[in-house]
């Protein structure tokens, strides 16, 4: 394995037991290590990583935390671990197979490229949605162009959790001030990291739902991000960000 440009993939879990074995078995081929932040899932998800990371030591490691405490606070977790690891490519990418693994090079790629955060989009070079309801898709698509519009934040995908940050740009930001926890998360950390001036950059992919496990998306969760998206354009505005 190079270690010279150590890759790590974080990927948050909350019952995921029959998801988490299939995303570990494709990534392991990679030049990555990976990091399970999991919320003590009642499926014990955990003692499924616990397996793996019997089989592949150094390469695997696991974080666990009391309970459900949100995706946010998960991926700070996660970074945090990262930059004191001395990760250069920092990942998100979802337990449930909706991101493929296959892609994981191709954004460290165009981050080794000189990009500072490279997103895997779901809508550059139209709509690379599989199995969706229209519901969800349009509430998505929508939300997504209301972001744009508040924040000018230069992205089709401003929600999209897999991608790929160059440590330099979480060194940055200042992790601890970051306060969203679902699709407004990842909005925010495009924001914070496009008004530090690092260069983002979208790669389109071909986003497929989950078949297995259940989803945690909320109406909670959508109300923060058409919230949030205004607190961060105020706070930037009054120097406050
Ligand atoms: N550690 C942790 N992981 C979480 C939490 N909520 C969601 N996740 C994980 O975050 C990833 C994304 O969550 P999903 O439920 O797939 O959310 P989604 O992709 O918006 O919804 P679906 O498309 O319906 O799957 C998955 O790997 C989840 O297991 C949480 O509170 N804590
Ligand atoms: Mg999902």
């Amino acid at each position: 394995m190079d270690k010279t440009n150590p890759a790590l993939v974080i990927i948050p879990t909350y019952n995921e037991k029959n998801n988490i074995p299939l995303v570990i078995k494709k990534l392991i081929g990679f030049d990555v290590d990976i990091l399970v932040i999991d919320d003590n899932s009642p499926d014990n998800t955990a003692d499924v990583v616990r397996e793996h990371q019997e089989e592949y030591k150094n390469r695997i490691y696991l974080i666990e935390r009391e309970g459900k405490l949100g995706l946010g606070t998960a991926y700070i977790k996660g970074f945090k671990w990262a930059l004191d690891h001395n990760y250069r490519f920092i990942l998100e990418m979802d337990a449930d197979l909706s991101h493929n693994p296959k892609d994981v090079p191709r954004l460290i790629n165009k981050c080794k490229q000189g990009n500072d955060l490279v997103i895997g989009s779901r809508y550059c070079n139209g709509v690379n949605v599989v199995n969706w309801p229209l519901k969800r898709l349009i509430i998505s698509y929508l939300g997504s162009r209301y972001a744009r519009f508040v924040t000018r934040l230069p992205i089709q995908d401003p929600t999209a959790g897999f991608k790929c940050f160059h440590n330099k740009v979480l060194e940055s930001i200042e992790l601890d001030n970051v306060r969203s926890t679902g699709y407004a998360f990842q909005i925010e950390m495009n924001y914070r990291a496009y008004k530090k001036g690092f260069k983002l950059h979208e790669i389109p992919i071909i986003f497929t739902e989950r078949t297995e496990g259940e989803s945690k998306m909320s109406k909670q969760i959508v109300y923060e991000a058409v919230f949030m998206v205004w607190k961060l354009v105020i706070l930037n505005f009054i120097g406050r960000l």
